[in-house]
């Protein structure tokens, strides 16, 4: 007799706008790893190619609009789909094209993180492409993600004296249409890093975190696919940011040194942490 089996519920789907990174530090290789690791299922859109290793980025080749497109709405067509996550595009082609796919599922959470700079500062975005953001992606956002340096280059304006506070640049950020704002705080002098989510109202929350000594690849990615993740699962935005932070800060403790630069995060530390139990019960079982 032919066996009968129950088909397993679909796991939550993210599709994910990003970039490839060969060394699976940062970019498309990270937000899969992360929504694996949280129990989704990551659907793919591939903006761009880089060619880099864990000490910097040497080029940036930008898919054609047309691909991006086809893949983003082949997927679509397909299956259900929970939340969005954009991370590098690469070209204001892509900007627009991702921009007019999100605007026929207004109804689907998108999770940004403006990725402008690489972690060890090479040029991601440029002008033309921040423009872009602010213009056509801003007014789409449920939350965008960005680091503090991310912030004041989003919300800057030609009118400013001086730079203006974090709290200034997410009043903007929202103005410019984002629902909820998380800056965070790793690259600022501060002993402990402070993440901070606004909405419209102002402050909903800071969080304080332990700052780790390396250097980190990926963090950001690691970060809004955690966020995307969770909202993809049913927790709230607050809780998402809440989860997605204590998360990401156990795969950065948990970070190796791959190569000869910054660190990478360990996305699946959960899953080593067991076999390492199972081994050292293995070693202490008697023979
Ligand atoms: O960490 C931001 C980021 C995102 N995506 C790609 C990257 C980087 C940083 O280097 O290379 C592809």
């Amino acid at each position: 007799m032919q066996k009968t089996r129950t088909t397993p519920a679909t796991p939550p789907q993210v599709l994910v706008f990003a970039a490839s990174d060969p060394t699976c530090g940062a970019g498309i290789q990270a937000d899969i790893l992360t929504l694996a690791s949280l129990g989704c299922h990551p659907l793919t859109a591939l903006t761009a190619v880089t060619v880099q290793d864990t000490t910097g980025v040497s080029s940036l080749q930008p898919l054609s609009a047309e691909l991006l497109e086809q893949q983003a709405r082949a997927v679509l067509e397909d299956m259900p789909v929970a939340a969005f996550k954009i991370g590098l595009l690469g070209s204001v082609e892509n900007v627009l094209a991702v921009a007019e796919i999100v605007s026929d599922y207004p109804d689907i959470p998108l999770i940004f993180d403006p990725v402008l700079a690489s972690g060890r500062g090479d040029e991601l975005s440029g002008e033309e492409i921040i423009a872009a953001m602010r213009e056509m992606l801003l007014p789409q956002t449920t939350i965008i993600t960005p680091n503090a340096p991310e912030a004041r280059r989003l919300a800057e304006s030609d009118e400013d004296e001086n730079e203006p506070s974090l709290d200034v640049c997410a009043a903007r950020l929202i103005e410019m249409g984002a629902q909820y704002v998380l800056i965070t705080g790793t690259h600022e002098n501060t002993p402990l890093v402070v993440n901070t989510l606004y909405n419209d109202q102002g402050v909903l929350r800071h969080d304080r975190w332990e700052r780790l000594p390396g250097s980190y690849h990926g963090s950001g990615c690691t970060l809004a696919s955690a966020i995307a993740g969770c909202i993809a699962g049913g927790a709230s935005i607050e809780e998402a940011v809440r989860d997605a932070q204590d998360y990401t800060w156990q795969a950065l403790d948990k970070g190796f040194r791959a190569g000869m630069g910054q660190f990478i995060p360990d996305r699946m530390f959960w899953a080593r942490e067991d076999s390492e139990e199972q081994e050292k019960d293995k070693g202490d079982a008697p023979a």
